[in-house]
């Protein structure tokens, strides 16, 4: 029934920095519905497009993960940066990323969001700090220190975030990446997701100490954990993790256990799971169901609020799939442009 992963309930770091405090304000809550709402809709959209044969090359979709990418970007500006992986979408509209020229990246047109050349694996909008998605496994963490370092210089308190799955946890690069942030206390946050697997292959088995809070921890950096079904719980534990980067004291992390509800890329047959462990997160844990249900229980937010932004979100969705569908491919002339950049 569960997924194969270890749900750590450790909350060794938690006492390192002080809550954020302050309760979001209802613009914030609302924001933040948004913007889960949104990479809901634009995954499950992209899933029905691959399955008609819309989209050319890889797809990985990020359904079951928003509050990760939504409860850590909804403290950053267009100024911070963020460095994604091979399941990216989630992450680039979670930083503001326009979700048309997205849709039309992803189905390779020409006034995509990067000309129609990158696709799903290779989105990047550096005017919105999102310094790209990443095919390579583990990629992305020595680049966001670049980016940290590039912070720190500066010196305008902003920050350098990466974002790493439970199987890229092994990988010698963010090994690397986590060390040399700590020896040049560099203000990043290494967002860490496990999703209970590594393509096909379970998180208790590749994943050798069992532990990979301990694992970054023992680099020094310190570790909030937060459960990645719950906006609200990784909005603070991402807070705390801030609060740190930007004090000076160096990088931190934050780990989150969550899933994903669609098979590894688009076309997994997914022999490798229970036949109902989706539907049992989908049911019992799925985070756009745990934001309402709090939201009616506090009383913060109505449901018709929600409900009008489902319908806004649907209806973006719906514009982004036409406009998309109806583009132009690529010219062969557009094989020289974006080749090089000038510094
Ligand atoms: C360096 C490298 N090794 C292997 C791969 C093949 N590969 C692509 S995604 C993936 C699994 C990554 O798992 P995880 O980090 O948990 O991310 P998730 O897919 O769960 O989001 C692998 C092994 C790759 N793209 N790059
Ligand atoms: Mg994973």
């Amino acid at each position: 029934m569960t997924a194969d992963q270890k749900l750590t309930t450790r909350k060794k770091a938690t006492a390192l920095a002080a809550a954020p405090g302050a309760a979001l304000s209802r613009a914030q809550l609302l924001q933040a519905y948004r913007q889960m709402k949104t990479i809901r809709e634009f995954e499950e959209r992209v899933h029905v497009e691959n399955a008609a044969g819309a989209i050319p090359g890889f797809t990985h979709l990020y359904c079951g993960q928003e509050a990760v990418a939504v409860g850590a970007c909804e403290h950053l500006d267009d100024a911070d940066y963020i460095i994604s992986t091979h399941r990216g979408h989630g992450h680039c509209i979670a930083k503001g990323c326009e979700v048309v020229g997205m849709m039309k990246e992803i189905h390779g047109r020409r006034d995509g969001l990067n000309g129609g050349k990158g696709g799903s694996m290779h989105i990047a909008d550096v005017k919105k700090g999102m310094l790209g998605a990443n095919g390579i496994v583990g990629a992305g963490q020595p680049i966001a220190v670049g980016a940290a370092i590039a912070c720190k210089l500066r010196g305008e308190g902003k920050v350098a975030v990466s974002f790493t799955g439970d199987g890229a946890s092994n990988q010698g690069t963010v090994f690397e990446a986590m060390n040399m942030a700590v020896v040049l206390k560099v203000p990043k946050v290494f967002v860490f997701e496990n999703n209970g697997y590594s393509e096909h292959t379970g998180a208790s088995y590749g994943i050798g100490c069992d532990d990979i809070v301990q694992r970054i921890e023992g680099f020094g950096i310190p570790v909030f954990e937060a459960d990645g079904f719950d906006f609200f719980s990784v909005y603070e534990a991402m807070g705390k993790a801030l609060a740190l980067a930007r004090s000076g004291a160096g990088p931190a992390a934050i780990y989150c256990t969550t899933i994903r509800y669609f098979g590894h890329f688009e076309g997994d047959p997914q022999n490798y799971r229970a036949k109902d462990e989706v539907q049992h997160y989908r049911t019992e844990k799925d985070c756009l169901l745990a934001f309402r249900k709090r939201m009616a229980e506090s009383g913060e937010l109505d449901e018709a609020s929600l409900d009008q932004i489902d319908r806004e979100v649907g209806a973006l969705i719906e514009r982004a799939v036409q406009e998309a569908r109806n583009g132009q491919r690529p010219a062969p002339e557009d094989l020289l442009t974006n080749i090089y950049d000038n510094y």
